[in-house]
């Protein structure tokens, strides 16, 4: 079990976001994996294996629900999260995941890695905002943490479904 833990540290320092918030739960993931350990009897729903606090709490920050927005000019989407930073893809921290917009689409299978494709967007660098083009018309927005590899969290984190109207 030991790993360059050090290494990893220092470098998702400097990516995570309220980082005094996430030293303050630091204790409260341990109890959430304790609490949803393998093997009960009855089923739990399907997430993946990384515990996420309980508290997280993830949320489009813009545009708002039911907002129309000028067709032929990008739409800007902020991502708002709180209880939970945000480190890059391939780096295992406690606590953190990256962000994933999902457009015009349902919540994909909670314990399988978010798809990757133009419904499924991916910010692995870390990012905690973005612009997209969309076509005239309605459209959804919804944001769905994933881990390190992409897996939503245990339990899952993702944000109320927006809709958008561009024309
Ligand atoms: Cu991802």
């Amino acid at each position: 079990m030991t790993k360059p833990v050090a290494a990893v540290i220092v470098l998702a320092a400097g990516c995570l976001w309220a980082g005094s918030a996430l030293a303050a739960d630091a204790s409260a993931p341990a109890a959430t994996a304790g609490r949803a350990a393998h093997g009960g009897a009855t089923a739990a729903p399907a997430s993946g294996p990384t515990p996420a606090p309980k508290n997280a709490y993830l949320y489009i920050g813009y545009p708002n629900n039911n907002q129309t927005l000028p067709a032929g000019k990008p739409v800007k989407v902020w991502f708002g999260l709180r209880n939970m930073g945000v480190a890059p893809k391939d780096v295992r921290f406690p606590n953190t995941g990256h962000h994933h917009l999902l457009i015009d689409v349902d919540l994909p299978p909670m314990d399988k890695e978010i798809p990757n494709d133009r419904n499924h967007l991916h910010f692995g660098a870390g990012e905690t905002e973005t612009t997209v083009e969309l076509a005239p018309g309605k459209h959804t927005l919804q944001l769905l943490m994933g881990d390190e590899k992409h897996i939503p969290t245990n339990p899952p984190v993702y944000s109320k479904k927006i809709t958008i109207y561009v024309k």
